[in-house]
């Protein structure tokens, strides 16, 4: 192979340098960046996850689960490292053939521009990504050139040393440059209602032993779902929102027309469907935003099939019929903060007793469509744009200092609500009820429950809820894919 490359005038130490400028184009490219879509690895990382097959995506998630994140990140690193590395390939050829490094630079500089500014449309950015190349590319091609094709053994260490320092410090200074909100809230605005309302959540939370989160999960607990390794980073100031499609007439919206709009706060709880039976992709926070309803009355919809497509802006689109936005939410507050960039800064979905893939984040549009069509789940298999199947998790167990055993965990059933959550302590032979957590305000929230008992050797605890509407549980046990898990939790306690 080697012998080949020679053929076309790459040597071994073309390759390194080509690599080396790859991985600093890269590192330089996320110093300057962040962690945001204006990383030239986003865009692409945002493709690899569209062409992903969704058979492979699907047995990504059951097999691998959160670490599937790690898969297309790594590729798209390489696609990214490789291109760049390319450019450098032809700006060391470049360099050679009129016998000057700078001018190897220039081209490779030039054309890592290029490529950097096409693929995130950030032609000042662009330069993180551009320079390095150039710089690595001058490095190989550096003096004495014309003598001797290939650098010396020391250089080529000292540019590899530099490339790691380089690379280094780029992802300490791009972990601070886009990432401040990421995760963590927004700015407060908090207000004294959502004050009383978390207030009255921390009251009615039961007194658990074990490690059971409260009936509010904060920023940091709430789980996260993307489909995409970047999230996009939109201001409020530039943000709009079109009802389109199947309508009288088109509607947008800006977040001042919006915020303008009645506020409410309410408590909404979000489950994951692609989340195992005992999962913790089920949580739940105080919303602010306003209902979604007049603005739909505003357009008039007149599609045939009753069903409307919200789009977002890291492309993700999920379809599912109009009625269930009749109750719908457009939330631009969480937990008193403005929205969390992970959580669809500045605007989300909340469409209650739905699945959380509904929630649409990063909102960006909704149409109403003359035909019914997949979204991105249902393409990939998934059959989760329905209302939320019935559980109660048990996500704890201890031995209290008395002797006796807790169990404990949380039980959402959407919009029917929980009524009664049982226990069974002998693999279901007899039943008890759990002590319950006084109902929150709202009509789509879950409710903690706890049940103490004497251990008696080994115990096979089951537990499971019984819904707002009378409805026990169903006890028979099924994977998330496609449709949600079912049963009833089951585990062997004692000690
Ligand atoms: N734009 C957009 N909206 C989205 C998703 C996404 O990847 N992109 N994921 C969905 C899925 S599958 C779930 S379970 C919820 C998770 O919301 P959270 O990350 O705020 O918990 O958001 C939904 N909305
Ligand atoms: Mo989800």
């Amino acid at each position: 192979m080697i012998e080949a490359l020679k053929r076309r005038g790459i040597s071994p130490s073309d390759l390194l340098f080509a690599t080396l400028a790859g991985l600093t184009g890269v590192a330089g490219s996320y110093a300057v960046a962040g962690n945001t879509r204006r990383f030239v690895v986003a865009p692409i990382d945002a493709l690899v996850v569209r062409m992903t097959p969704g058979e492979i995506v699907a047995f990504v998630i059951q097999n691998v689960g959160e670490e599937g994140h790690l898969l297309h990140i790594v590729l798209s690193f390489a696609i990214a490292s490789g291109l760049l590395g390319a450019t450098a390939l032809v700006g060391l050829a470049a360099g050679r053939r009129f016998g000057r490094s700078v001018a190897g630079a220039a081209v490779a500089g030039a054309l890592a521009w290029g490529l950097a500014a096409s693929i995130t449309t950030q032609p000042v950015l662009a330069l993180g990504a551009a320079v390095p190349v150039a710089v690595w590319t001058a490095v190989g091609t550096g003096p004495g050139i014309t003598a001797d094709p290939d650098p010396s053994r020391r250089r080529s260490l000292l540019a590899s040393a530099g490339a790691l320092a380089f690379t280094g410090v780029s992802l300490a200074v791009g972990r601070s440059t886009g990432d401040a909100d990421a995760a963590a809230g927004g700015t407060t605005t908090r207000d004294a209602e959502v004050t009383t309302l978390m207030q009255e959540a921390e009251e009615k939370s039961l007194d658990i032993s074990g490690d059971v989160p409260g009936l509010v999960s904060s920023f940091e607990e709430f789980y996260n779902v993307d489909i995409a390794e970047f999230d996009p980073d939109l201001s409020p100031d530039g943000w709009s929102m079109t009802v389109t499609g199947e309508v009288g007439s088109d509607v947008t919206v800006t977040y001042d027309d919006l915020t303008d709009m009645p506020t409410e706060h309410r408590f909404v709880t979000l489950r994951c469907v692609g989340e195992g039976l005992n999962g913790r992709k089920l949580d739940t926070a105080v919303w602010t935003g306003t209902p979604i309803a007049p603005l739909l009355e505003e357009v008039d919809p007149e599609g045939e099939c009753g069903c409307v497509m919200l789009r977002a802006e890291d492309d993700y689109f999920v379809q599912f019929p109009v009625e269930a936005l009749e109750d719908g939410f457009l939330a631009w507050g969480m937990n008193g903060r403005s929205l969390p960039r992970a959580h669809g800064n500045p605007v989300r979905v909340l469409v209650p007793g739905h699945w959380g893939e509904t929630n649409v984040k990063w909102l960006s549009e909704i149409e109403l469509l003359d035909e019914e069509t997949d979204g991105y789940w249902e393409q990939r298999g998934w059959h989760g744009t329905g209302p939320v199947n019935t559980v109660a998790k048990l996500w704890s167990d201890t031995t209290l200092a008395n002797g006796r055993i807790e169990v404990a965990g949380h039980a959402y059933a959407g919009t029917r609500g929980i009524e009664r959550v049982e226990v069974s302590v002998d693999g279901g032979d007899t039943w008890r009820d759990a002590e319950l957590s006084d109902p929150l305000p709202g009509n789509d929230v879950w409710r903690q429950w706890r049940y103490e008992f004497d251990p008696d050797g080994t115990h096979d605890v089951v537990v499971r809820a019984i819904d707002g509407e009378g409805t026990l549980q169903p006890e028979n046990r099924s994977e998330s894919f496609p449709s949600g898990a079912t049963g009833w939790v089951e585990k062997t306690i004692g000690r």
